[in-house]
């Protein structure tokens, strides 16, 4: 096979590429591992940056979240399990954001391709790319038993953070920065009405989330150990963990009900530089992970695609230097919020070695923030983002 942009990946990054390149005139294959229905099955972010609703809506992929996504103005943070502030992002920022699923954004995509009849290859086995250091790189896989080539002028690494794409940088062409927090987000999807603000709350037993997916449907989390497993977490667990965590006035109006799904990941920070190997470009989570308490992940990889996509579109009218750029342009952002979402974890959670003393520091600052617009209007920008 041959095509412009090979894509390794095909999640919210690499399915979005491929439409952005197609609307471009640009031809792309897409090469993803998984089947369509196990990516879609997978349940992760929630919040989208009204920069990341501009992108879909400008690419007119926004039949559906301008009916269905859900606009917020402001967000709570509450503390001690009494205590609860209201931040008014939208007037302090200038801008909202939007609740809408990566679930439902996925199926937008993939039912996009179907409508232009992109190039979406499932179940590829043992992905492979090569030289991509020439002016010829090509990939291979597995697809029911049979090895396929696939020859481009650029490969996209879209393959998120176990992907293969990133392998291919040796180590001596790449800086890696990494963070791991010594605790997990436990996640919990209830067919309940949510609440009507999206909540962060620190507690001294953890943090705890509370978002939504639609009016009858919540997602939920609460921080968790690494150690622990899903089925130390039953459904009364849950609730007695995330009433107490959450403020009263707000546990009081919190609907519980049956799980319908719930799962445990890992908090991290992850960065490498640069995102440019000869003719591969990361995107998304092979280059970069945060932990989510910023909801920074998927806004960072369509802000990625954004970019790429026009520095593409330049490469094949003649003009080099977007995508020369690429790297350090994506990550400007990229940085940004991996120290907003740092930042954000480290305020909002409990960590195992801390004392009272850091406990009261802690609930200080969320006290701060309280009363201070200056401070409010800080969170307020970074937490619906920068511009593109
Ligand atoms: P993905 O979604 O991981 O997709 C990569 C795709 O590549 C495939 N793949 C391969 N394909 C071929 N060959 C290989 N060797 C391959 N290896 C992997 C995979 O099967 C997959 O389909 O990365 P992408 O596209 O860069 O998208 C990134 C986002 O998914 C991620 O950043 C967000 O989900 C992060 N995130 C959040 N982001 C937000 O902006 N707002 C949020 O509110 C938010 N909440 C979250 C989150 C992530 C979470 N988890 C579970 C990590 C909440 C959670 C709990
Ligand atoms: C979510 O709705 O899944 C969500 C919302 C905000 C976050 C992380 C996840 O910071």
């Amino acid at each position: 096979m041959k095509t412009q942009v090979a894509i390794v990946g095909g999640g919210p990054a690499g399915s979005l590429l491929a439409l952005l390149l197609h609307q471009q005139g640009i031809d792309s294959i897409v090469v993803e591992r998984q089947s369509r229905n196990y990516v879609l099955g997978r349940i992760r972010a929630g919040v989208l940056e009204w920069t990341s609703v501009e992108v879909l809506r400008d690419a007119g992929l926004s039949d559906r979240l301008d009916i269905e996504g859900h606009v917020h103005n402001s967000i709570k943070m509450g503390w001690r399990g009494e205590s609860v502030m209201s931040i008014d992002v939208a007037r302090l920022a200038g801008k909202p954001m939007m609740s809408y699923g990566q679930t439902m954004i996925q199926e937008d995509l993939y039912a996009a391709g179907d409508a232009v009849d992109a190039n979406f290859i499932f179940e590829a086995d043992e992905v492979q790319i090569h030289d991509v250091r020439t002016d010829a790189p090509w990939i291979t896989f597995k697809s029911s038993g049979e090895t396929v080539r696939i020859d481009c002028d650029v490969v996209a690494g879209c393959d998120g953070f176990h992907g293969v794409s990133r392998t291919v940088i040796p180590d001596s062409a790449k800086t890696e920065y990494e963070k791991s927090y010594p605790f997990g987000w436990l996640g919990v999807l209830s067919e309940t009405p949510p609440l009507p603000t999206l909540l962060y709350a620190n507690h001294e037993n953890g943090f705890a989330l509370c978002s939504q997916r639609n009016e009858m449907l919540s997602r939920y989390y609460v921080q968790c150990s690494l150690e622990d497993t899903v089925e130390q977490w039953s459904d009364d667990r849950f609730w007695d963990e995330l009433l107490t965590r959450v403020p009263n006035s707000e546990a009081s109006q919190i609907v519980t009900g049956p799980s319908i799904e719930k799962s445990i990941a890992p908090l991290r920070s992850y960065v490498v530089e640069p995102l440019q190997w000869g003719r591969l470009f990361l995107a998304g989570d092979a280059a970069h992970i945060v932990p989510p308490t910023g909801a920074k992940g998927l806004n960072l990889a369509i802000a990625d695609v954004h970019y790429l996509s026009l520095a593409l579109a330049a490469h094949y009218q003649g003009d080099p230097k977007l995508l020369e750029a690429y790297s350090a342009t994506a990550l400007r952002r990229v940085w940004s919020s991996v120290r907003f979402s740092w930042y954000m974890t480290a305020l909002m959670h409990r960590f195992p070695e801390q004392t009272e003393f850091d406990q009261r520091a802690q609930e200080e600052d969320l006290i701060y923030l309280a009363g201070s617009t200056a401070a409010q209007t800080s969170l307020a920008e970074q937490y619906v983002g920068l511009d593109l």
